[in-house]
């Protein structure tokens, strides 16, 4: 049967509302009469709103769903939360099979909501497109089932690794094109993170709703672009405090290092669930043991300069066998540069 096809079609449709779902996650919903013919979609356009499923029912008016097929990313829901259960809605309006890209992890649904309709004489059919749509929905999975934020590292580099020259300079490695595509990653994640290393050396403005800021000795100027929009969460060493719209986070250090571990569970008490990490190589080599992806953009620019700053620094590996290891998941290009999107193995 298609229901691929209508199963791509969901995903799509749950992607319009990446930025905006967050601790929800992103479901998109298709209808089809007792035909098989689509007569309507609904997506989970902001958290606290309508689901996904209730969206799309709700636009039907004359009851052509009777006996229909409904198709979705997640399994639908038998809880009372924002909204009543969509399981119930689904039963109401007489839908006849229901079609589910995963189940939900959600303990409080997990196989609940697939009882309900199958209680009521649903056929369900499950595990279409599976794999997408566990990707699509990586950051819920990792919140729910680790109960830890998801993070993702953002680099770009040249072909032989480098982030910078020796002597800093670094504008531009990668392509307008590339960069646009940097903005509509950003916006998947709650909250995007980088040091003060960085913001001295590029005042960058990294327009985002949500921004962690590791500056362990309050180097950096407050007049700095990064601070002149978003929530600002600005972990260091000494103060504890709210002030001047900042929200001054006393963080543990060891070897002048700020403990990340106690920045990422503290992010998570904050209800920051997913953060893309936009620094330089030092950051990025210790953030290796908390990444859970990482988008490496690569520009075919090659500065043959040992001495350049290279994407990933923490030197803590004398044995090539010892190297973090990843499994690459996609590949991109954004003229001239490419994207490769990759995971590390065994986490
Ligand atoms: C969504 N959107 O389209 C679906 C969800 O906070 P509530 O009451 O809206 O419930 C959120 C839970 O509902 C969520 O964790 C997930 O288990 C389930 N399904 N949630 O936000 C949707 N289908
Ligand atoms: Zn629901």
């Amino acid at each position: 049967m298609q229901y691929e096809i209508f199963m791509k079609e969901c995903i799509e449709l749950a992607k319009q509302g990446e930025g905006k779902t967050s601790p929800n996650p992103l479901v998109g919903c298709v209808v089809l009469d007792q035909f098989g013919n689509k007569i309507s979609t609904g997506y989970h356009k902001k958290y606290g709103e309508n689901h996904a499923e209730r969206d799309a029912l709700l636009k039907i008016k004359n009851g052509e769903e009777k006996n229909g097929t409904l198709i979705v990313n997640l399994e639908p829901c038998s809880h009372y939360g924002k909204t009543p259960p969509c399981a119930d809605l689904i039963i109401e309006r007489g839908i006849k099979k229901v079609v589910i890209g995963m189940r939900d992890v959600n303990p409080i649904v997990a196989g609940n909501g697939i009882k309900k309709l199958k209680n009521a004489g649903i056929e369900v059919i499950e595990n279409i497109l599976e794999e997408e749509c566990k990707t699509l929905n990586e950051v819920f999975i990792k919140n729910m089932i680790k109960n830890k934020v998801f993070v993702a590292i953002k680099t770009a580099t040249t072909l032989d690794g480098k982030i910078a020259t020796f002597n800093g300079s670094s504008k531009w490695i990668t392509s307008e094109n590339a960069r646009n595509e940097v903005k509509k990653i950003r916006n998947r994640y709650d909250a995007i993170l980088t040091t003060s290393s960085t913001i001295i050396a590029d005042n960058p403005t990294m327009m985002h709703r949500k921004k962690i800021i590791l500056d362990r000795k309050l180097k950096t100027n407050l007049e700095s672009s990064i601070y002149k929009s978003g929530e600002i969460y600005l972990f260091n060493e000494t103060l504890d405090m709210f002030e001047g719209g900042i929200n001054f986070i006393k963080t543990p250090a060891k070897d002048e290092k700020l403990d990340l571990k106690f920045i990422l569970e503290k992010a998570f008490e904050l209800g920051i669930k997913s953060i893309l990490v936009e620094s330089g190589g030092h950051l990025n080599g210790e953030m290796l043991k908390y990444a859970d992806k990482i988008y490496h953009f690569i520009a075919p620019k090659i500065t043959g300069d040992n001495r350049g700053l290279s994407c990933f620094d923490s030197r803590q590996i004398n044995n090539i066998n010892d190297s973090y290891n990843f499994r690459i998941a996609q590949t991109d290009i954004f003229e001239p540069d490419i994207l490769l999107t990759y995971y590390p193995i065994s986490k």
